[in-house]
């Protein structure tokens, strides 16, 4: 390879001042000049009724190496697609791959046959083949798109999508930026996948070598009888990852540019293939205004943790002249993304330190108040429940978490469940993991009330409990204790009924759960209505439950959106009953 193939950022850094001297620039996009002080903001961006997207293999550069991308029309991330509300759009996929691949939209309302999942709602596009998808955009919001193929979007193959609405615009701004968050490793992904299987916390252990520890060496000795590890927050880190905004690492210092006293709209993508992040702008407060891509009722809030696959739209109004770090720590404080707002390029604000690293607490596993670093006392209830004795909470721990009959006999606990939160609680009102004690204002899934109630107001008629199921140590991953290549019955819905669906996480892990083509009410109880979303992240030892109306006739996926967590088979097939046709297979 050559470094013209470099994309992004390779190519200037690599000759910017002879080749300009030679006055080749026209052969670079406009977004590759970097200057010497941030990049611009601008993506590149497609819009129209027929969109062309080449996806090929190509070189990515940050922090100074260079390693094997798949990018789409030469760039990391993909371009962004910038479609209207009401419009058609025909987008034409070349595959310049020698393996197959795919794009699914992730977030959009469209025929299943166009949602782009291999093996489930097409055949997936051949190498030297081109795929057109075509469907009515129904719908408006901060989307994205990326692969359903391999592996393929650890490597660079995703993409920010925008749909701008038919009418008014209920959160007016007068400038925006779109933020792509994702993760870089110049590991194969197959080769982490591989340090996954052979040891689950791979890259935790590593890391953990490197951080000096917060726990005394009673509670190390606690965890360690359990063969627990309560910094295993998350599975691949900063250890191996760089974070990305915009195709940046931190010290690249992707900047976007106000003038102050402008509402500046903050979109935030998730592209992450495995990274949770935390984000905050120090000194400025941020309004969300969507998640999911829908519009919820402003909220002002100083911190929210976006889980892998949620987008977030936020409004900033910075009146000073003066630059502002955009931080996104990582949920486990092994790395961060970075970027800068500012008035103008060059300019940098202070980047705080990494946040010390959170550890679990009984919360997490499911045990509610059980507190074992506290010389082992417990909660009342689970001290009558048998799952605690006070004094030895180790061996309570070791007990409780390994008993199977704590899940419904449905649930299969094979060797793929190698342990059971057993008394997972509803945590949507929880502070995310690790910002419990933050003294600012932190953002939950209670604060988001939708701006305009959802359409389907019936009452749920029925309700599904799936379990979120793994052996962290053998990094297996499955839904009610089945992978997705195992034999999983798929979850069948009625056309048009109305079900909730009870998320209860049984493992020590967040897991972002995803449903393709429909949108559901997350339930929060709360009185100012329940927020609409397509990823809902269930937080350890969690329970979230979700109402859906099953109004998407089609074979449709709904999986862990942590990449390797679906790759290792935490993925079924959601069936919608009939179809247009009648059919009912
Ligand atoms: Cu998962």
């Amino acid at each position: 390879m050559t470094h013209m193939t470099m994309r992004r950022r390779g190519v200037l850094r690599a000759g910017a001042a002879g080749l300009l001297g030679l006055g080749v620039q026209s052969i670079f996009p406009a977004w590759a000049h970097s200057g010497s002080h941030g990049l611009r903001a601008e993506l590149p961006t497609l819009t129209g009724q027929d969109i062309r997207l080449r996806i090929a293999h190509d070189m990515f550069k940050v922090g100074g190496r260079a390693g094997h991308a798949i990018t789409i029309n030469g760039v990391l991330p993909a371009p962004l697609i910038r479609l209207r509300e009401g419009q058609n759009v025909r987008l034409h996929v070349e595959n310049a791959l020698d393996e197959d691949t795919s794009i699914h939209w992730h977030g959009l309302i469209l025929p299943f046959h166009m949602d782009g999942v291999p093996g489930i709602s097409f055949p997936g596009i051949k190498p030297g083949t081109t795929f057109t998808y075509e469907f009515p955009v129904k719908q408006s919001g901060t989307y994205w798109y990326h692969s359903h193929s391999g592996l393929q979007e650890q490597i660079g193959h995703y993409g920010p999508l925008v749909i701008d609405p038919a009418g008014a615009e209920p959160a007016p701004y007068d400038r925006e930026h779109v933020i792509v968050l994702s993760d870089w490793t110049f590991l194969h992904p197959h080769q982490v996948m591989v340090k996954l299987k052979q040891k689950g916390g791979y890259f935790n252990r590593q890391k953990q070598t490197l951080l000096d520890g917060t726990m005394t060496a009673a509670e190390r000795a606690n965890w360690g009888r359990m063969r627990m590890d309560p910094a295993d927050i998350a599975d691949v880190n900063g250890s191996t990852y760089s974070f990305l905004i915009n195709g940046h690492g931190p010290a690249e210092n992707w900047t976007g540019l106000f003038r102050p006293g402008e509402r500046v709209r903050l979109r935030f993508i998730n592209a992450s293939a495995m990274t949770i992040f935390n984000i905050r702008i120090p000194g400025l407060p941020m309004t969300v205004v969507q998640a999911d891509g829908q519009h919820v009722r402003p909220v002002e809030t100083d911190e929210f943790q976006i889980s892998v696959a949620e987008t977030y739209d936020v409004i900033v109004t910075p009146t000073a002249d003066q630059a502002f770090a955009l931080i996104a720590e990582t949920i486990d404080r092994s790395g961060m993304a970075r970027a800068t707002l500012a008035p103008r390029l060059g300019m940098v604000a202070p980047v705080p330190a990494l946040r010390p690293r959170p550890t679990l607490s009984m919360r997490d596993m499911g045990m509610g108040g059980m507190d074992m670093g506290g010389g082992g006392t417990c909660a009342p209830e689970h001290a009558a429940m048998g799952h605690c004795t006070p004094g030895q909470p180790a061996a309570a721990m070791q007990h409780s978490m390994r008993d199977k009959a704590s899940v419904p006999a449905s649930v299969d606990v094979g060797v793929g469940v190698d342990m059971i939160a057993p008394m997972p609680v509803d945590r949507t009102g929880d502070r995310p993991l690790g910002l419990e004690k933050e003294p600012h204002r932190v953002l939950t899934y209670h604060d988001l009330a939708p701006l305009v109630p959802f359409h389907d107001t019936r009452p749920p008629a029925r309700s599904v409990d799936i379990h979120l199921t793994g052996n962290m140590e053998r990094f297996m991953w499955s839904l009610d204790g089945r992978k997705m290549n195992e034999g999983a019955e798929p979850i069948r819905f009625e056309r048009n009924e109305r079900v909730r669906v009870n998320l209860i996480n049984n493992s020590m892990m967040n897991h972002p759960i995803h449903i393709h083509g429909h949108f559901f009410e997350l339930v929060t109880g709360q009185a100012h209505g329940h927020p609409v979303k397509h990823t809902v992240n269930v937080m350890p030892g969690g329970k979230a439950s979700f109402d859906l109306t099953a109004d998407a006739p089609g074979d449709w996926a709904f999986h862990c959106h942590l990449l390797y967590h679906m790759h290792a088979g935490m993925m079924n097939v959601v069936k919608v009953r009939p179809l247009d046709d009648g059919g009912a297979a």
